[in-house]
């Protein structure tokens, strides 16, 4: 198989799963993709509240805004701001936690290869506009879904350490990180969506198999499929698998630095994941699912 085919793998499959199970959210959005021309003023609005954006299109990174945005609940201005995109980006209106009331969603690109979406939530709550950012995230960032049917948006995500740590870029596949949206701030549910996770978790698997087959990089998958199975409470049985299926002639990760200096490298890929495991929160300092 060629570069170019193994570097859209892992990933790849695993973000067409995602589109493909979102469900249908109803909001307002302006979306710019790399095809975006620049424009101006352009209005979203839902339930009294409403946003002006102007986009000017950035070939290459700019120490300037080109993303302009002003906002107003119920006629009264409250914003005016602006921040950078280049190729990919969008400002929505979507109702976060179900009060009635859209939250603006400002979503940006730094650019590069891989790196980085940003996601900065405006919200009224008691006549205060409050803001809060959930970033930088790496490829596409994540995606509002609601997840349990409540009317209210989870922000499926997923957790972008494990990117590079035991593999390359397209041969990791990280674990599930899941925020809710409530009184202004993200929260860290995760757990709560058992479902979801375990999808992710057969998904995992299914590349796994797929990448076994072909021979190319599974310790990405299989640290990412360990944590996987700790948020699922199923530490052992994910040991146990990563265990019998890791490939021990891969050293991908297992230097140890101390201030960005190597001072050492673990012995194997188990250990070196364990310490990032618990590194990561994953596992305690003794080396217990939390
Ligand atoms: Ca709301
Ligand atoms: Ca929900």
């Amino acid at each position: 198989m060629n570069t170019l085919v193994k570097q859209i793998s892992c990933y790849s499959i695993f973000l067409a799963f995602l589109s493909i199970t979102s469900p249908a959210i109803d909001t307002t959005e302006i979306e710019i993709d790399y095809d975006t021309a620049s424009f101006k003023d352009e209005k979203i609005t839902s339930k009294g509240a409403e946003v002006t954006v102007t986009y000017n299109k950035k070939e290459e990174f700019d120490e300037l805004d080109n993303l302009h945005y002003q906002i107003s609940y119920n006629g009264v201005s409250q914003l005016s701001s602006s921040a950078f995109t280049q190729f990919s980006g969008g400002v929505s209106l979507k109702d976060l936690d179900g009060n009635g009331m859209p939250e603006v969603v400002v979503r940006t690109f730094s650019g590069g290869a891989h790196c980085c979406n940003n996601y900065t939530v405006y919200t009224q709550q008691n006549n205060q506009l409050l803001k809060a950012e959930k970033g930088f995230l790496d490829i596409r960032g994540g995606s509002f879904q609601d997840l349990n049917r409540d009317e209210k948006l989870e922000f499926v995500s997923v957790d972008n350490s494990f990117l590079y740590a035991f593999s390359s870029y397209a041969g990791s596949f990280p674990p599930s990180q899941i925020y809710t949206f409530t009184n202004g701030k993200f929260e860290n549910v995760t757990r709560r969506y058992t479902q979801h996770l375990k999808s992710h978790a057969w998904e995992m698997y299914q590349i796994f198999l797929q990448s076994k087959k072909e021979q190319y990089e599974v310790n990405g998958i299989l640290a990412g499929y360990v944590a996987q199975k700790i948020l699922l409470g199923e530490y052992e049985q994910g040991w146990k698998f990563m265990l019998a299926n890791y490939d021990r002639t891969s050293d991908w990760g297992l230097s140890i630095y101390q201030e960005d200096r190597e001072i050492g490298k673990y012995p194997n890929f188990p250990t070196a994941l364990k310490a990032f495991l618990i590194q990561q929160g994953y596992l305690d300092k003794n080396g217990q699912p939390q």
